[in-house]
């Protein structure tokens, strides 16, 4: 990682409000970190991994341990479960914090595990992707930033065995679970037909998807490469969990029920919670 902060006397993670005191204290056991775009989807999923583990506390409220509103917290055993907000400079930012957390902590092989939702290409909604690529809008395995003025580019690198692992625990075949390659986008709206100003045709945004499709993108979200090359470079594995919602190659507007939107959701969380309780098990 970066031999400066051995250097630090004092380091406070300013987003999850914890300290590098605190780190060594409460997270040494840390096994498994699980994060997802929303804050109820974390929780859920918190409450869904204490049971599934059976961890003495299923109260929500004792496993709360979110010390700021920025991002939601909650540590149940060997799980961390917290929300990272949308889009990579939010995912970063907490991803700077947790991985100097786990480094503090000295946990050991710690893996970070992001469960989802994307939008899918050629594929039902619904379909869940475990990401084996991820590749920016040029379909490169890179991830590429602004940093004091230069433009940096980061290798994108996910772990394929844990990718595989993953895939091994799907124990519901009533939905397509699938390995694919997940491309991460800047933005929501620019290059939907949808967006409040728009620059293309939909001529030309099916052209752009239909090519990236044929050269085996699965799935867009707007966070794969910023993880996956954060977590190369500080040396963590790292695995992408999302669900589909749509197909762009049929249409842009996310507009699926409520209840059907749920329990997609609960896809990637049921699936990752299957893969930790393996790992607990000693499988
Ligand atoms: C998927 O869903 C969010 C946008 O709606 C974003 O975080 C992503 O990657």
């Amino acid at each position: 990682m970066n031999p400066q902060l051995e250097t630090l006397p004092y380091d406070f993670l300013y987003h999850i409000g914890y300290s590098k005191e605190d780190a060594k204290k409460i997270f040494g056991d840390v096994k498994f970190v699980v994060m997802g775009g929303s804050s109820k989807r974390m929780v859920s999923f918190a409450e869904k991994i204490a049971k599934a583990i059976n961890h003495p506390q299923t109260e929500l409220q004792h496993l709360d341990m979110t010390r700021t509103d920025r991002f939601c917290f909650y540590k149940i055993g060997p799980v961390i479960s917290v929300n990272h907000g949308m889009g990579v400079p939010s995912i970063t930012i907490l991803l700077h914090e947790i991985l100097k957390l786990l480094h503090y902590a000295e946990a050991v092989d710690p893996v970070i595990i992001r469960i989802g939702t994307s939008a899918g290409l050629g594929l039902p909604a619904g379909t869940v992707v475990i990401t084996d690529r991820a590749v920016n809008d040029y379909v490169e395995e890179q991830h590429k930033i602004i940093i004091l003025g230069k433009r940096v580019q980061r290798p994108a690198v996910m772990s394929k065995p844990l990718a595989d692992e993953i895939l091994k625990a799907q124990t519901n075949t009533t939905f397509i679970t699938t390995l694919g390659t997940t491309m991460c986008t800047d933005d929501f709206y620019e290059g939907r037909t949808n967006a409040a100003c728009c620059d293309c045709t939909t001529e030309e945004k099916l052209a752009y998807l239909k090519e990236i499709h044929q050269k085996g993108v699965s799935n867009i979200e707007m966070e794969a490469t910023a993880l996956a090359s954060l977590c190369n470079k500080a040396g963590f594995k790292c695995a992408i969990v999302c669900v589909t919602l749509i197909n762009r190659l049929e249409g842009d507007q996310v507009d699926i029920p409520p209840d059907v939107y749920a329990s997609y959701q609960e896809r990637p969380q049921n699936l990752v919670c299957d893969y930790i309780c393996g790992k607990l098990a000693g499988n």
